[in-house]
């Protein structure tokens, strides 16, 4: 059946800071306390979402949530009215009010793993909200996410939901970011790649100076929950080693899209074996695995954490060929953009590179992969999506008025205990709902 990828991009918040609440992030602690400009920051990804949406992708938008995170903030003890929570909290603990009040859910690639239901035994698409459990500021993610994903997906003929995986290490899971479905064509059975950070039950290596977000124990209940059989599944550890350079999600280093991968050459732990299973179960669905391995002596590991080059969207065109889409750090490096430029040029299934200049959200560790999560839909399923989150220029114009009206263009950690920030968050929210068409999906309209 024929199906579409919809990139579900994260429209960045308002309380858009740096924080440097990612350790094993470098780019997030690297980059704690710098200015920020919400405003710029979601005008950069609306213009990446209008780019592809105009070169005839599907494109659509999950809104920001409601920050700072003042109910999270009640349940720690803080009391009193709103402004009197936030003064509080921002003389006893400002870290804390900094990390309850992150965007961080601008990077939908970590908000769930979603499967299509062209893989499931029950013929539905399955979404995981991911727990997001090794990051106090991103855990508080999951329940709006709930909310939104069950608000825009709400025909259970269709789609199935499922709450995030329980609150513990053990069960650390961080959405499609540690997640590549390959297949012969989007509308076909695939092969879903979950690729875990460590296994907390009998594992062998991890790493030993960053933490490794997601675990195999994780990575298996998604797939139980999707329903997806053993012939339709491939679970390969990350390289631990790269995982201590600075690759705190898979999607640092390697993207997939169609029946290639593309990665580095020191993705994945025992990875001639990984590859192999790929391509064996990859043949059963009727489809010729290509891998696209760049070697070290190309671009080094440090090099595709500073540029986020396979942090990239492999997008199939119109014409078969696939359209790589990059961030302008990948540009800026000399032996990345020769890498580049000889791989369009290679007769390769990618022909062609496109650059953006996310630098906003790239400060904080999130490429354009980060920003998207993809969403595979027949025609019939994509009818069922709620319509007023789908990407076209009347909402682009709007959302991009709103953002006009409700945005700061500079914001510092001490901005965040202005209680008038509190109030054109839910304001611009409100609002936002009512445009996109969402109903009560935040905490302050319950
Ligand atoms: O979880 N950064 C995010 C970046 C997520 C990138 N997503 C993917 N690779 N899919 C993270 O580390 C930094 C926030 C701060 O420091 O202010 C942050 O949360």
């Amino acid at each position: 059946m024929k199906a579409y990828e919809v990139n579900f991009d994260g429209l960045v918040g308002l309380t858009h800071h740096y924080a440097g609440l990612s350790y094993g992030n470098v780019a997030s602690t690297s980059n704690k306390s710098v200015t920020a400009n919400p405003q710029l920051a979601a005008k950069q990804g609306l213009a990446k979402m209008k780019a592809l949406s105009d070169m005839g992708f599907k494109q659509a938008v999950l809104p920001p949530q409601e920050r700072p995170h003042v109910e999270v903030l009640r349940q720690l003890g803080f009391d009193g009215t709103d402004a009197q929570v936030l003064a509080a909290v921002s003389k006893q603990a400002p870290h804390l009010l900094s990390a309850v009040s992150s965007a961080s859910s601008m990077w939908t690639a970590n908000a769930a793993t979603m499967s299509p239901s062209s893989d499931s035994v029950d013929g539905r698409a399955h979404f995981t909200v991911a727990n997001l459990n090794n990051k106090f500021h991103r855990a508080i993610e999951a329940d709006t996410t709930s909310a939104t994903l069950r608000s825009i997906f709400s025909n259970d003929r269709y789609f199935v939901h499922h709450d995030a995986l329980p609150q513990q290490s053990v069960m650390g899971d961080e959405g499609a970011a540690n997640h590549n479905r390959l297949c012969a064509d989007y509308g076909s059975a695939g092969v879903q790649v979950f690729v875990y950070g460590r296994q907390a039950f009998g594992g062998t290596v991890e790493p030993v100076r960053y933490p490794a977000r997601q675990t195999r124990e994780a990575s298996e209940a998604v797939a139980r929950l999707h329903q997806l059989s053993a012939d339709k599944t491939v679970f390969v550890q990350q390289n631990p080693d790269v995982i201590d350079q600075g690759v705190f999600h898979n999607d640092v280093i390697a993207v997939s899209n169609g029946n290639v991968l593309f990665h580095h050459e020191q993705a994945f732990l025992n990875q001639s074996a990984a590859l192999s299973e790929i391509s064996e179960k990859l043949a059963k669905q009727n489809a010729d695995f290509m891998s696209i391995e760049v070697p070290t002596n190309r671009v080094s590991v440090d090099d595709a954490v500073r540029t986020y080059l396979f942090n990239s969207q492999l997008l199939t065109k119109p014409d078969g060929k696939m359209l790589l889409i990059v961030p302008e750090e990948s540009r800026q490096n000399p032996q990345v953009w020769s890498y580049l430029s000889e791989l369009i040029a290679s007769g390769g299934p990618i022909n062609e590179v496109k650059v953006f200049d996310l630098r906003e959200s790239m400060r904080n560790g999130g490429g354009p992969a980060c920003l998207r999560q993809r969403v595979v839909l027949t025609e019939e399923e994509l009818q069922a999506v709620a319509p007023g989150v789908l990407m076209n220029d009347h909402l682009f114009t709007t959302l991009n008025s709103w953002v006009d009206r409700f945005y700061r263009d500079r914001l510092v950690e001490s901005d965040l205990a202005d209680p008038q920030l509190l109030v054109e968050n839910r304001q611009a929210l409100d609002e936002l709902t009512q445009i996109m068409g969402l109903g009560c999906i935040y905490p302050f309209q319950k």
